[in-house]
């Protein structure tokens, strides 16, 4: 089979649908190369000295890993150059990150969670890196917090790496979502899976059944439902998986379908769920709805929030439409 590199996918999709300019296709092509550098980090582990902690914190107040910094530094140092960004947000800093005067500034704004799913650092289970890309606002001079500020249906780009048994990198530019494998050997994204699709219904869902005591009462009823099997209402048996990587659980479910839940509960209503808008549930949102699924925050598509913050987090459904559908329904009535 001929093998399609990242490179000539993405100069053949500017060619075909006229999505990809230059531009775009350079960032898309960076963040892949500095991906492939977590990746090296990541599979060298304890030979390398990225296990552990870090010794500080992020603005969410969660202590950081090591590897939660160096991938943050990898993206930031591999995008700073190019002229092809006007600033950068990640989920490991406070406030935004202007592109240095010495370089040219270019009409891109990345957003990143550098690495997803630290709690699995240290115990070799699949990670990843999640990545969003927004357009500046027309006739935007120094770009502040707020030209970040916009709803998920504005992103030109979102994709993820996933560092596990392989490395892969998922990708849409909103025609469909693409799938691309690393080969190690040759240092080159491959493409492996054409128009990931995900299927309608599905008997999977994963979700973190530890916080169960605080759920509110449509994810409680939702999952009661599910748990009851082929004799409750559902008349089905359903599977469970919970990964404890958004990046790892999306992936499973654009592979064979499932959904996946991180709702707001009743511990703290001013942090509605753990998942970040901006950087980790809107460019999932694009991926799983251009595959064919839904997300929504229990209410309404999450893709159409107005972000008030750029740290903000927000309650995430995702997954096949059919189930997604029904346990939004629960919260409507
Ligand atoms: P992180 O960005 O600090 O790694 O947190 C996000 C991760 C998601 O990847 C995952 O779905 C969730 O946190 C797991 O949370 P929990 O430990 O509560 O199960
Ligand atoms: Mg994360």
């Amino acid at each position: 089979m001929k093998r399609v590199s990242l490179t000539q996918y993405l100069v053949e999709e500017q060619r075909q649908h006229n999505t990809i300019p230059a531009e775009l296709r350079l960032l898309i092509e960076v963040v892949a190369r500095a991906c492939k550098t977590i990746s090296h980090s990541v599979g060298k582990g304890a030979l390398g000295d990225v296990l552990g902690s870090a010794q500080s914190e992020n603005v969410q107040g969660e202590i950081q890993k090591k590897l939660d910094i160096i991938s943050n530094e990898i993206l930031l140092e591999a995008n700073e150059w190019g002229g092809h960004l006007a600033a950068m947000a990640s989920e490991e800093m406070e406030t935004i990150h202007l592109i240095p005067n010495r370089y040219p500034q270019g009409e891109y704004m990345l957003l990143f969670d550098p690495l997803d799913g630290s709690s699995n650092i240290d115990v070799n289970v699949s990670i990843g890196t999640i990545f969003s890309v927004l357009k500046a606002p027309e006739g935007m001079g120094k770009p502040t917090e707020q030209d970040f500020l916009q709803p998920g249906v504005k992103q030109v780009a979102a994709g993820y790496a996933v560092y596990g048994p392989q490395t892969q990198l998922v990708l849409t530019t909103g025609n469909g979502v693409n799938c691309f494998t690393l080969d190690r050997e040759m240092g080159s994204w491959v493409l492996t899976q054409r128009n990931m699709t995900i299927p309608a219904t599905t008997r999977e869902f994963a979700i973190n059944a530890s916080n169960a005591r605080h759920w509110h009462a449509p994810v409680k009823r939702y999952i009661d439902e599910l748990l009851a099997g082929s004799t409750g209402p559902r008349a089905a048996d359903f599977n469970m998986r919970w990964i404890a990587s958004m990046v790892a659980d999306v992936h499973r479910i654009l592979n064979r379908g499932g959904i996946f839940m991180y709702p707001a509960d009743a511990r703290d209503p001013s942090v509605p769920g753990k998942l970040r808008l901006m950087y980790e549930a809107n460019p999932m949102a694009f991926i799983v709805e251009q595959a064919g699924g839904a997300a929504t925050n229990g209410v309404k598509r999450i893709m159409e929030i107005q972000p008030e913050k750029l740290h903000q987090r927000v309650p995430v459904f995702l997954g096949s439409r059919d189930e997604v559908a029904l346990v939004t329904s629960y919260h409507q009535k």
